[in-house]
């Protein structure tokens, strides 16, 4: 029995199917889950010794790859000056002005600890400001854990959402409806319907949760001309493509303005950060300045500002380097498109910016119910074949392959097309 097993059996016993959160489990993939040890650059080394590539990186903060050496250096740093205080420091300045600074629709922000955290509070601020209600959210989109975002992909897009998990009341997703992602048609149907009690759509700017998938042309400006219409807010869930698509996100690389954002993951640097922001007059709303309650004991912390300043001023200060980080996911996404046709694989290869999705099926993936057209067995079998020859990709079909800066043409990437030729020989 590998090291990795043993510490699945003695996990199991005292976790929730042994993980502390449910991808990790690898239930869809029918492999024991690998206990990663370290992690380094574009590698992330098992508790067997077992070297992968890595194309999860966290599910997206290691953009600049693992362990750092400027990130690490500033988080041991700051560690020796305290982990903690529960108190307003320095380093939160610097990055709420370095955010504000990054992001032209940040006028203001604040400081969470996890993507749920900030869609959370994102959520509460815009239905404090507009006195609405009703939240708009797309099937297929993932937008973290709080109640309101538990709503089933449900059938049509008029009935409210029914919750997606047990314990979740009611009450707690009646106020939420479910459109489809890429059709402004089923938005406009709920906005004509209640668009005075609406207060906001929530979408990921590119949908990285049922796979990857792109907004089509005229999507994601047509959401905003919506919400314009009806004095609804826009946020952005950009979680994933904060920092990842350009320096500015998605809402930089589409040329498209939310009213709020919502970040994790990059912002962080691999520690615990979540952050949601932007027009002044809507965060004002929040407390202690203003009457929606939100709060936090870690929030802000030290340490975890270390992190994100260093990795955030890294991908601000490097010349090009997301020209190159997109120049190389479209040369390998495009290797990777070239050899499945000449291999005459079903598949649909959706990629975009550093982010891609191989879904195991023939219709173009536009939407959750293309998306899920995908052969999960099929999914399955490539991920065992990948990751026992040391690429280790995301555990799942619906979620998406992170490509950062140390991922090299020459190395990483051309050995993972060589073992996925083999595989698709
Ligand atoms: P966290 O609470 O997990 O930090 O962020 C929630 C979240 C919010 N919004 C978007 C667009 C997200 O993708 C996420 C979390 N993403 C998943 C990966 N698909 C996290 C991985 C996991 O659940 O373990």
């Amino acid at each position: 029995m590998s090291r990795s097993e043993e510490l699945f059996r003695e996990a199991v016993k005292w976790m929730p199917g042994g993980v502390n959160s449910p991808v990790r489990a690898f239930a869809n993939v029918t492999e024991s889950p690998r206990f990663i040890e370290r992690a380094e650059g574009a590698t992330i080394t098992d508790a067997d010794g077992n070297t992968y590539i890595d194309f999860v990186g966290s599910w997206g903060p290691m953009v600049l790859g693992h362990n750092h050496p400027a990130v690490l250096k500033s988080v041991l740093e700051t560690a020796a000056k305290g982990l903690s205080f529960g108190a307003a420091t320095e380093l939160e300045v610097e990055m709420a002005k370095l955010v504000c600074e990054l992001v032209p629709s940040i006028e203001m922000v604040r400081m969470v600890n996890s993507g749920t955290e900030a869609v959370m509070s994102a959520i509460r601020a815009a239905r404090g400001f507009t006195g609405r209600n009703k939240i708009v959210k797309f099937m297929g989109c993932y937008h973290g854990h709080t109640d309101a975002m538990l709503v089933k992909a449900g059938s049509g897009v008029m009935t409210a959402g029914r919750p997606d998990s047990a314990g979740v009341p009611e009450g707690c997703t009646q106020d939420t409806l479910l459109a489809d992602y890429n059709d402004l048609d089923s938005v406009r149907a709920l906005f004509e319907s209640c668009g005075e009690e609406i207060a906001a759509i929530i979408v990921e700017p590119v949908a990285a949760n049922m796979g990857v998938v792109a907004p089509q042309k005229g999507f994601l400006e047509g959401l905003r001309a919506i919400c314009d219409q009806y004095g609804s807010l826009l946020i952005f869930d950009e979680v994933i493509t904060g920092f990842r698509m350009s320096l500015t996100g998605a809402q930089g690389y589409f040329q498209v303005t939310p009213d709020l954002t919502t970040f994790g993951k990059i912002i962080g640097g691999g520690m615990p950060v979540g952050a949601y922001g932007g027009r002044k007059e809507i965060m004002e709303m929040v407390a202690p300045l203003g009457s929606v309650y939100q709060a936090g004991t870690l929030s802000g912390n030290p340490v975890a500002m270390a992190a994100g300043l260093t990795q955030l001023h890294l991908l601000s200060e490097t010349p090009d380097l997301y020209e190159k980080l997109n120049a190389t996911a479209d040369w390998f996404f495009g290797e990777m498109e070239g050899m499945l046709t000449r291999k005459g694989v079903p598949h649909c290869l959706n990629h975009i910016g550093s982010l891609g999705c191989l879904f195991f099926t023939e219709q173009k993936v536009v939407d959750y119910a293309t998306a899920k057209t995908s052969d999960t067995a099929a999914y399955a079998e490539y991920f065992k074949h990948m990751l026992h020859q040391g690429i280790y990709l995301a555990p799942s079909q619906f979620e998406a392959m992170f490509l950062g800066t140390a991922h090299r043409r020459e190395e990483e990437l051309a050995k993972t097309l060589e073992v996925m030729e083999t595989y698709f020989a």
